[in-house]
């Protein structure tokens, strides 16, 4: 791993030497202000970390290191007789900036196959609970009891210098990854596959041998498993699972213990559960209506009824993108070049025509267009993966490609502790009226 670590040493060094100029001639440059209802309202468009490794427009959508999706599938390096993005170029590019070769990539892949042994006891944690345990649990779970291996965790006990901080996460971040296809494939094999579990195979590359243990062979579902854990990997760096992990990090909890809270985030139905609500809503809508393939006008009676009894319609809004997810799109271009006709997708496809107008209709919300999980669960219903409870799982395992190296970055950095200040609602009445302040110092 050297070749790896000796190149991100080398950038890290020099954009840290660059920071530190740059914030010593313009650290105090004002870049924005703060409105009262923003700090009530979740933070909205305040502008309050560095994440490097992605950008998120609200037009234009996720750029990674300034690729956009459909660049990502053109340039990154491809599993033999493939056409979509290997992930682990994807990590490679998040992690260093650059475009990988073809090498690159596959020195990433069998790094990880080499790092990608579970501890029995990981597997003890997740029997040990109820089979009927949430999917997200037991992963966030197996996350917490592989925590024994964690290399920042032992080295800091031992009085690490801060300086390798970032060289303990980057072992951290490369072991978990290469580990948690494991852990997902058991935990769904486990739970929905009467326990029969399938060894990894390691002529495979990262998310064909995830395709393989969670035991769906076929290649186009390979493929679909590259391009899926490409577009979920990350999506810079305000998302309540960046975030998370980033904030956790912070307080140099190690990249096992930071990863589980962002995961723990991820599992929130306004975050990436929603995956598994839209094709819950689409499920319940076919039940309630006794027919598998409601119309137009049914499905607009359904999401006006969702909307009327205070619930959200999953998949649709976001708090940043003002546009249709480029996710979305590139997950509908797969369906459209792999299985046009399916049922599913074809709900999908119309209520990504009924829904936006009667969002828009409301007033109130600020993106009606879908978002990612609007369409993802419908790709792996094609191919049988239907137990929808597990598809966040499938989120998390991807997601952790970008908050860990991102996680990375952070320790290169120097970045310090997290720690924004709060007010009361005393202060602010007290501040209206003209006593005192309500900005920290
Ligand atoms: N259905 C119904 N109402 C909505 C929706 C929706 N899909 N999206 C936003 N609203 C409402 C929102 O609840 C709020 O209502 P109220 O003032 O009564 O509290 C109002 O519109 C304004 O919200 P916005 O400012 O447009 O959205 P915000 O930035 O607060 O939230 C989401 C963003 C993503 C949480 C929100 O759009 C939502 O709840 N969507 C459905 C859940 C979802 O798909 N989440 C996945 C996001 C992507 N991901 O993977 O994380
Ligand atoms: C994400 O992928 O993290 C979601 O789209 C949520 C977000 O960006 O806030």
């Amino acid at each position: 791993m050297g070749v790896l670590k000796d190149k991100f040493k080398a950038k890290a060094d020099a954009a840290a030497a660059e920071i530190r100029d740059m914030l010593k001639e313009h650290g105090n440059k004002k870049i924005g202000e703060v409105q009262l209802s923003q700090v009530y309202q979740g933070m909205r468009g305040i502008t309050g970390l560095v994440t490097e490794t992605s950008l998120l427009d609200s037009q234009d959508g996720i750029r990674f290191r300034g690729y956009s999706i459909p660049e990502l599938q053109q340039k990154l390096p491809k599993a033999k007789k493939g056409s979509e993005p290997l992930p682990e170029g994807l990590f490679y590019l998040m992690l260093i900036g650059e475009l990988p070769a073809e090498e690159d990539a596959g020195y990433i892949t069998s790094t990880w196959q080499r790092r990608s042994h579970v501890p029995n006891h990981v597997f003890a944690a997740i029997d040990a609970l109820p089979v009927n345990t949430h999917p997200m649990t037991m992963f966030v779970s197996a996350i917490m009891a592989l925590q024994t291996e964690s290399n920042f965790a032992k080295r800091y006990a031992e009085g690490m210098n801060k300086k390798d901080y970032w060289d303990a996460v980057f072992d951290d971040a490369m072991d978990l990854i290469a580990r948690l296809p494991r852990v997902a494939a058991y935990i769904y094999r486990r739970k929905y596959r009467n326990n029969q579990h399938i060894h990894p195979n390691g002529l495979l590359d990262w998310a064909g041998n995830l395709a393989h243990m969670l035991g769906f062979e076929d290649e186009s579902f390979k493929e679909l498993m590259r391009l899926y854990m490409t577009i979920h990997a990350d999506h810079e760096g305000g998302n309540v699972s960046a975030h998370t992990t980033h904030l956790v990090g912070s307080a140099l909890s190690d990249p096992y213990l930071s990863l589980a809270a962002g995961m723990n985030g991820l599992a929130g139905p306004l975050h990436g559960l929603a995956n598994q609500e839209v094709v819950k809503w689409i499920t319940e809508m076919q039940d309630e209506l006794k027919t598998k393939v409601p119309s137009k006008e049914q499905i607009d009676a359904y999401v006006r009824k969702t909307l009327s009894e205070g619930k959200v319609v999953p998949g649709y809004g976001h708090a940043v993108l003002r546009k249709t997810d480029p996710r979305f799109e590139a997950q509908m271009d797969f369906a459209k070049r792999h299985f046009p006709d399916d049922p599913l997708v074809q709900i999908v496809w119309n209520v990504y025509e009924v829904v936006p107008p009667i969002l828009q209709s409301l007033g109130k919300v600020k993106n009606p267009w879908p978002n990612v999980d609007a369409h993802s669960g419908a790709l792996l219903v094609h191919y049988n993966l239907k137990e929808y409870e597990f598809y966040t799982v499938l989120f998390a395992v991807s997601r952790a490609l970008g908050v860990l190296s991102s996680l990375i970055w952070d320790r290169a950095l120097g970045f310090p502790l997290e720690r924004p200040k709060s007010v009361t609602t005393e202060l602010v009445k007290n501040w209206l009226k003209g006593e005192g302040e309500i900005w920290g110092d």
